[in-house]
């Protein structure tokens, strides 16, 4: 029997009548030729196709693949005494993330514990040590981000032309709906011509679809879960014989089998084990990828969905965990996805404003929102630091900073491979006490080809000056040093390095960033990208050697062209290119600053912008309103 039939689903379907059949009508749309020969249908795709595929206990199988370890044995990954991830043999003795190590291991004698890598002072690279201590290392993430990319490359040399959205450390969302179109009219090619006869053109429905064989392409949501309970037998088969079989049905199993070839691949080839969701979108395959675990694939078919949402506790799902499920629990008292239907629209918008029209979609399983391909460079890099015995003497910085430091280096170093050219035009660092505002100081880093843990721990040291002043005891919990404005440099990239090499090494750079006074403004430590303040200065109009800013009116001057290097030649070009760096820098000091006033944290100018100042300019902040104040950060 298929719920998407309207008048069934009246029947079955308890929420009131008008928000049932509005909700549920687009589960059955007639698929046209239309349809099948378009390209660019986007969301509104009748034939979408999303998955969403998870990889199984990750940190424990970047592990297990490390040391060659048998994946059947119990294994975890200890960040200091706590679990992180734990294998799905170990689940097996009932382990979880919740558990000490002690515990476990008294649950599982036998069960392997490896403390993830860290990063230890004087060390350049992250290691696996015997003698791990919070109050001295810092966790290491690299290796497991090196193993995701791994994987992520890998969904993509075997998808070409499909969109591929990294959702996390181990999961990514997969829009299959371009390869299985093509492959439908591959394989059914009497689609591709609209028949002479067809009624209404290119509008006229398909005919209908072949039957499908879901065996061996992963476990069906069933449509009437309560009669398979406990079957995953008869769970495999259902849908064979359902009559109600579409040609969105098609384009599931069709991914269904895409995404089964490559999670083989992975496995083979890499070692790890996924599970994935598949269905008409993102927040469905999402739902749906750990209905199985581990190694299998879910398919969510639209005539499944109004039985699988039905009985879900709202507040499970992730967008509705927070405080705005909390106050739709507390406002109508009820828990599940289904009691929540009987809510109307003009209801929800009247309590929770216009937006939670999302929230009305989301519980009828619609989502609009597209897989995207998240820009592979990343714009910024943070390493971070929750200090278990605080920095209370300013001279205790410099360990921390030296570790957080060889982070930054690290990931610098493994972005580049990808990406050569990608350089941090901003350091910011922050130190924080407690709960209360970070104070934070930020630098325009210097071009430099080598960026080493030397390089960017002298710097952060001259921050941490900043920040700390002439204090004789500080009290920070959490310290972090980040990258900001990673940039890909292109034009002119060898000539503007000659002029930089002409500046002399990072420390005479610093030295006389430090002669020539503060280096928070967002001025190139050393690269002469100072406005000119003095006004006995005389005005340089000159265009190819100075820009004037759009936003704050100053003129920002090449330094002296006596001071570049001429050694190589090419003058203007590096003149050129030198001009469009400073430039984007000095848009990216008011980007910064923009952002720093937005998200209330404190990046100060030379000028002093003191804590107090900050909060008052958070004060005159607007208070969100709508749906907005539920997802407000504390
Ligand atoms: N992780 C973590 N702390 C958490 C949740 C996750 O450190 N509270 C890390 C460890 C996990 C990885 O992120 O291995 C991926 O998170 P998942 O939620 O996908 O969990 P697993 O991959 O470990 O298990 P599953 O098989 O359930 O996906
Ligand atoms: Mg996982």
């Amino acid at each position: 029997m298929s719920l998407a039939s309207p008048s069934k689903a009246g029947a079955l379907w308890k929420g009131k009548e008008k928000a049932t059949d509005d909700a549920y009508d687009d589960l059955t749309p007639v698929i046209t030729y239309r349809h099948i020969l378009s390209q660019s249908l986007g969301v509104k795709d009748p034939l979408r196709v999303v998955a969403l595929c998870d990889s199984d206990a990750f940190y424990a199988a970047c592990e297990q693949v490390r040391l060659g370890l048998d994946p059947n044995v119990p294994m975890v990954v200890q960040q200091w005494e706590a679990l992180i991830a734990v294998n799905y043999p170990a689940r097996k003795f009932g382990i979880s993330r919740m558990d000490r190590v002690k515990d476990a291991k008294k649950r599982c004698p036998e069960l392997i514990a490896v403390h993830v890598a860290t990063y230890k002072e004087g060390q350049k690279e992250p290691g696996y040590w015997d003698d791990v201590d919070s109050h001295t290392h810092k966790v290491s993430l690299d290796y497991y981000r090196r193993e995701s990319m791994k994987i992520i490359n890998m969904f993509k040399e075997n998808l070409p032309g499909g969109e591929i959205e990294k959702a996390s450390i181990d999961e990514a969302f997969i829009d299959f709906t371009r390869p299985v179109r093509e492959k439908i009219l591959e394989r059914y090619p009497y689609l591709a011509e609209v028949p002479h006869d067809a009624p209404n053109g290119i509008d006229s429905p398909l005919p209908p679809p072949p039957p499908i064989s879901w065996n061996a392409i992963g476990f069906l949501v069933p449509v009437t879960p309560s009669e398979s309970a406990g079957n995953e037998g008869e769970e495999l088969l259902r849908g064979e014989d359902d009559d109600s079989t579409t040609w969105h049905d098609v384009a599931l199993s069709i991914a269904a089998e895409l995404m089964d070839q490559i999670r083989k691949e992975v496995h083979t080839k890499l070692g790890y084990t996924t599970s994935a969701g598949i269905s008409r979108n993102k927040f469905l395959a999402k739902l749906c990828a750990s209905y199985k675990k581990p190694n299998s694939q879910s398919i969510l078919r639209n005539t499944a969905i109004p039985n699988y949402l039905r009985p879900l506790p709202f507040q499970k799902i992730r967008f509705l965990g927070g405080k705005l499920g909390d106050a739709l629990a507390k406002e109508y008292d009820v828990s599940t996805v289904g009691d929540l239907l009987t809510i109307s629209l003009e209801e929800m918008q009247r309590k929770f404003g216009e937006n939670s029209i999302w929230v009305y979609e989301l519980l009828r399983g619609i989502d609009r929102s597209e897989v995207k391909e998240k820009s592979a460079m990343f714009k910024s890099m943070l390493a971070s630091k929750n200090l278990p015995k605080p920095i209370t003497n300013p001279s205790e910085g410099h360990h921390w900073l030296r570790v957080l430091a060889a982070e930054l280096a690290l990931r610098l170093k493994d972005s580049r491979e990808a990406s050569p050219n990608l350089w941090p035009k901003t350091i910011v660092l922050h130190a924080r006490k407690g709960y209360e505002t970070a104070r934070s100081k930020q630098a325009s880093f210097p071009f430099v080809r080598d960026i080493t843990v030397d390089v960017i721990s002298a710097i952060a040291d001259k921050l941490w000056k900043e920040v700390t002043g002439d204090a004789k005891s500080v009290y920070v919990t959490n310290v972090q040093l980040a990258f900001t404005n990673i940039e890909a440099t292109e034009a002119g990239q060898q000539s503007i390095e000659g002029f930089f090499r002409s500046k002399g090494s990072i420390h005479q750079i610093l030295k006389r960033n430090h002669e020539e006074g503060d280096s928070t403004e967002g001025q190139s430590l050393g690269s002469g990208s100072k406005p000119r303040s003095k006004s006995s200065d005389p005005p340089n109009d000159d265009s190819s050697v100075s820009f004037v800013c759009g936003r704050c009116g100053k003129r920002v001057v090449l330094p002296d062209k006596g001071e570049q290097s001429d050694e190589d030649g090419g003058a203007e070009a590096r003149q050129a290119g030198v001009l469009a760096v400073l430039r984007m820098e000095h848009d990216d000091f008011h980007f910064a600053q923009d952002l720093a006033k937005s998200s209330g944290a404190d990046i100060s100018s030379s000028k002093g912008s003191s804590p107090s100042r900050a909060t008052k300019r958070r004060k005159k902040q607007v208070e969100p309103k709508g749906i907005a104040k539920f997802f407000r950060k504390k």
